[in-house]
């Protein structure tokens, strides 16, 4: 389920490694996920292009040093085509429900086409994939009169580009990554912008701009590709370095982030109003070189002020002023610890995903859920990384996958199904690794209310690669007898 990156990803190691029954069910119109959906003027990753691609699908060439949302919904789609993955999407169909049946040892899949409530469609499966992303559901902000806003609104991952926001009055709600590259876009097109930010944020330099001619020529050639990615895949781990040690390499990311900061907010009040006040690397570190230059604009305000309610004409904020504006953007990113709900997902004894994660979702490496065999999730709880690159988590858990596949063809087993004790002991190990780390010390999207880290990998890059290479069968359960 998904034709994003992940569903790519998955569907590449499958059909290289020749099981090539495979189908992947998309919602949308076309295939790319997370760069399908985010079309907001600015939008683009902060991730090198080299390091923010396959190492299996490797571009000779990329127009930016960090590509725009365009090259890479390019990228994702040359990929599909090149390697036979595009007939196998099936579009505008959105799964409904996977059931495991412990009789016929398959899976169920039900879907029907997206945004119509018309008869459902069946196919049955030896196993699947839930490749749908951690960040596919956008958030609305919780503001009581949402809806009483006269003027227009829409979220960032959903952009109305009918809409001219030329000279108009926006707000824009959120200060996160979206936010963050959005903003310095529409700033100098609207007529007044009001950004409203809720917390600070830690920021570290990010020049967009064109590959420089002279990298380019040397990274056509393969084996500078590779060093160059080995290169920028240890420099993006120092982040994860700084998370990990608050007290040591975090101080020098902070001070160096604090003096980028500082260079860029040479006004004493706009700089206290924009600090963040916890330690760098807690919430996402954001790249960016122009939004905080952006926010001194004549024609840009900084609100710090909580947002109580939304009035007709705007955001009412406590301090009893009401923003008066034409168009509310919601940079309030995701819902995002609810992973492939609402789909229904029933495993063994028909026990339903939501009972399976009552005290919150978790899944063995990510990818395993003890009690639904031969289901994989890509991307799934504790998977995402603050700094690294979400392709080489994927990379690792296509490779998994296909190998937890061959493991259950060699035993002559229908499916396999992670051993209870294994995902707790794994689930164990991930929540001590947090201890001590910055991620604990305030709230942000990747963890639950109650303060669990459901989203993010503790540790680096090369850890989750290493832990995921070889699944052991004695960490499984091999259930009846393939018969296929
Ligand atoms: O969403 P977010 P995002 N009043 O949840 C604020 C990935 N990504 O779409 O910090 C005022 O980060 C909220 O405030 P607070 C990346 O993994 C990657 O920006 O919760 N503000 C926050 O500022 C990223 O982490 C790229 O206090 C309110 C913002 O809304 C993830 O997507 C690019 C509010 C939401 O920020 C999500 O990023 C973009 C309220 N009532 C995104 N409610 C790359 O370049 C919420 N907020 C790869």
């Amino acid at each position: 389920m998904g034709a994003g990156f992940g569903g790519i990803a998955v569907a590449a190691e499958l059909l290289r490694h020749g099981l090539d029954d495979v189908t992947l069910l998309e919602a949308a119109p076309g295939p790319g996920g997370t760069w399908h959906h985010n079309r907001y003027p600015g939008a683009a990753c902060d991730v090198p292009s080299h390091l923010y691609s396959y190492s299996f699908a490797q571009r000779a060439s990329w127009a930016h040093v960090f590509s725009h949302q365009g090259e890479i919904l390019q990228y994702a789609r040359e990929t599909a085509d090149a390697l036979g993955i595009t007939p196998r999407i099936v579009t505008d169909t959105t799964v409904t429900s996977c059931t495991w049946d412990d009789g016929t040892r398959t899976w169920t899949v039900r879907s029907r086409r997206t945004g119509s409530d018309g008869p459902q469609e069946e196919r049955v499966a030896d196993a699947v994939v839930l490749a749908t992303g951690q960040l596919d559901k956008p958030a609305l902000p919780a503001v009581e009169g949402l809806a009483d806003f006269a003027g227009r609104s829409f979220h960032s991952a959903r952009w109305d580009h009918a809409y001219d926001l030329r000279g108009k009055r926006v707000a824009v709600i959120g200060t996160g990554a979206s936010a963050t590259q959005l903003v310095p876009e529409i700033a100098p097109l609207v007529g007044h912008l009001t950004v409203f930010q809720r917390t600070g944020n830690w920021f570290l330099p990010r020049k967009d701009r064109p590959m420089p001619a002279a990298l380019d020529r040397i990274l056509r050639r393969p084996w500078a590709r590779r060093a160059w990615r080995r290169l920028l895949h240890h420099v993006i781990e120092l982040i994860t370095l700084c998370v990990r040690h608050p007290r040591t390499a975090g101080r020098v990311g902070a001070l160096f982030s604090a003096a980028h900061m500082r260079r860029q907010l040479p006004d004493a009040e706009l700089r206290r109003k924009a600090w963040p006040d916890y330690p760098f690397g807690c919430k996402r570190v954001l790249l960016s070189s122009d939004f905080l230059p952006a926010l001194r604009r004549p024609n840009t305000e900084l609100v710090t002020d909580r947002i109580v309610r939304m009035t007709p004409e705007g955001p009412l904020t406590e301090d009893g002023r009401v923003h008066e504006v034409d168009c509310v953007i919601h940079a309030t990113g995701f819902r995002t610890h609810t992973f492939m709900l609402p789909m229904e997902v029933r495993g063994a004894g028909g026990r339903s995903i939501e009972e399976a994660w009552a005290r919150g979702a978790q899944a063995h490496l990510g990818i395993m859920v003890s009690g639904f065999p031969s289901l994989f999730l890509m991307y799934g709880p504790n998977t995402n990384t603050s700094g690294g690159s979400i392709l080489f988590f994927l990379e690792a858990q296509a490779g998994y996958v296909r190998r937890a596949l061959h493991l259950t063809r060699r035993a002559g087993a229908a499916a396999l199904d992670v051993r209870p004790q294994v995902q707790e002991a794994g689930l164990n190990a991930v929540r001590a690794r947090f201890e001590g780390t910055a991620w604990t010390q305030c709230s942000s999207w990747y963890r639950t209310p109650d303060g669990r880290n459901v989203a993010n990998w503790p540790g680096y890059m090369g850890e989750y690669a290493a832990r995921t290479r070889r699944p052991t069968p004695s960490e499984f359960r091999f259930i009846g007898v393939r018969v296929r």
